[in-house]
């Protein structure tokens, strides 16, 4: 027994009270420093009613801990791409893709004032305005030379190269990613080529955000790599057993959502094997099962997967295969959903993105770095869809239709991937990334990249106010956003 619940029992029996056996359970999992300030209040308050035994109702009355049956919670999958896999095949497939991109987003950007006078590129190259007028495509060219931008924008009527010569203007091009969507005012210069006056994305409207009428709670996680021998073991079994303790938060917490890298995978990166404790995807997602069913089962978790889970690696992401681990898929409370996905908890509507997207964006787009996922987080918001870039380290299937466009507007924005936790707000969205609890690996370490691991990110679904769990001892300032 802890001397701290030892000390609390002498103090009880010396003052004539009893503890009835149920209460002493509750006591053995408080806060040992809160222990002796609870036995004294609750003595001083029983003498008065002139009851002399503690119980189990005491207790939780007290910390405020009984379980709330009128606690509602409904969770719904608004969208998954686990049963909409329609690969094309080779240059038609890509063709559908990019024609499904191009579409869903000329419909987004209609609701824009400026839409109203949009023209097809065909109609402007054989036209030749003589006013300023709208087009939109995809960009294919961005070209910057002698303090001049060349841009070559697509649609499905043909291609249309502009200039841009105000400095301004050349920023915000840079800014564009290849393959992203975009609107552009365009007039005819003098030679009879185009000028590029501005440059509009899709971007979020103002709007209202959804918010749940209960007060529940629900964790957003990521990033656990379970079997790799970085991953921050006790610190998550600690985490996970918080989610059963007195705590107020804890006992408000319906919801736990996991946004990818679940496991660590096996055959993901050169000699990986050195760096696992458990060698197959079966141990991993076995291990993964003992740690999640310690979760109270009146939590609802939610498991998308990433570039390290088991299943197809292009995007986008079945849920991980029955095949693999069924039992994850037989829980109760377990959802299996494909990546991304949209959920919607009491209401509340959630995007899940892993986030792989982000290696590629931080790569080629001045100003946004892994230090601060959350701007990528916003661009991605602003462009209207989270893997723009094809062709580079992001895989891309070649679907019928592009399942990568934000056509919904979520109210919570979740992504993981960067190992780096943080909070953003943009437009009324509140934006997570989950952050991980995998320590810093070899491979991060060599390229400068310093996660902020073992940070549980909570929000109240009804207020939408962030809390935080913080498990690394490392850390001393670590949300910063
Ligand atoms: O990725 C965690 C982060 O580390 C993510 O930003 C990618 C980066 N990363 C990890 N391994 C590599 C390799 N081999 N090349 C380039 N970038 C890498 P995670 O998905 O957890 O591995
Ligand atoms: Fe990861
Ligand atoms: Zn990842």
């Amino acid at each position: 027994m802890k001397k701290e619940v030892t000390f609390a029992l002498n103090y009880a029996l010396n003052k004539g009270f009893q503890i009835h056996p149920d209460a002493f359970k509750i006591l053995e999992d408080v806060d040992v420093q809160k222990l002796e300030k609870i036995i004294k209040e609750l003595i001083k308050e029983k003498t008065k009613q002139k009851l002399f035994q503690i119980n189990q109702d005491d207790l939780e009355t007290y910390l405020g801990i009984k379980e709330d049956p009128g606690l509602v919670s409904e969770i719904k999958v608004l969208s998954d791409p686990t049963n909409k896999i329609t690969s094309g095949e080779g240059v038609k497939g890509y063709n559908a893709l990019f024609s499904s991109r191009f579409n869903k987003l000329k419909r987004i950007i209609s609701d824009r004032p400026e839409a109203k006078m949009l023209k097809s590129l065909a109609f402007v190259k054989t036209k030749k305005p003589e006013d300023d007028v709208y087009v939109c495509g995809l960009v294919t060219v961005k070209n910057s030379e002698r303090n001049i931008t060349k841009l070559i924008l697509e649609d499905p009527s043909g291609s249309f190269e502009g200039i841009i010569f105000d400095d301004e203007l050349q920023k915000t091009a840079d800014m564009l990613l290849i393959d992203q969507f975009v609107m552009a005012r365009v007039s005819l210069g003098k030679n009879s080529g185009f000028i590029i006056k501005d440059l509009i994305l899709p971007d979020i409207p103002e709007q209202a955000t959804n918010k749940s009428e209960m007060d529940v709670y629900a964790v957003f996680l990521s990033d656990l790599h379970i079997g790799s021998k970085y991953f921050m073991e006790e610190e998550f079994t600690d985490f996970v057993l918080w989610l059963s303790s007195p705590d107020p938060v804890a006992r408000k917490i319906r919801f736990v959502l996991i946004g990818g890298d679940i496991v660590d995978g096996v055959g993901i990166y050169p000699n990986q094997n050195k760096e696992l404790v458990c060698q197959t995807i079966e141990e991993q997602l076995k291990k993964v099962e003992g740690l999640l069913d310690k979760i109270p089962k009146n939590i609802q978790i939610v498991i998308m997967p990433g570039n390290h889970d088991p299943g197809r690696r292009a995007l986008p992401q079945p849920a991980i295969p029955k095949k693999y681990n069924s039992g994850l898929w037989e829980r109760e409370n377990v959802v299996m959903v494909g990546n991304p996905a949209m959920v919607s908890l009491n209401g509340v509507k959630i995007l899940m993105f892993h986030g792989q997207s982000i290696d590629d964006i931080v790569k080629t787009t001045p100003g946004l770095s892994y230090d601060k996922p959350t701007n990528v987080m916003k661009y991605l918001l602003k462009g209207r869809h989270l893997s723009p870039i094809y062709g580079s380290q992001t895989p891309i299937a070649p679907e019928m239709e592009d399942q990568l466009v934000i056509e919904d507007i979520p109210d919570i924005f979740h992504v993981g991937h960067v190992h780096k936790a943080q909070l953003d707000l943009y437009k009324g969205i509140l934006l997570v990334n989950s952050g991980s609890w995998q320590k810093q690996t070899p491979f991060q370490a060599s390229v400068g990249m310093t996660p902020n691991p073992g940070i549980a990110l909570m929000v109240n679904l009804k207020t939408f106010q962030v809390f935080h769990q913080n498990y690394n001892s490392d850390l001393d300032n670590i949300l910063q956003s």
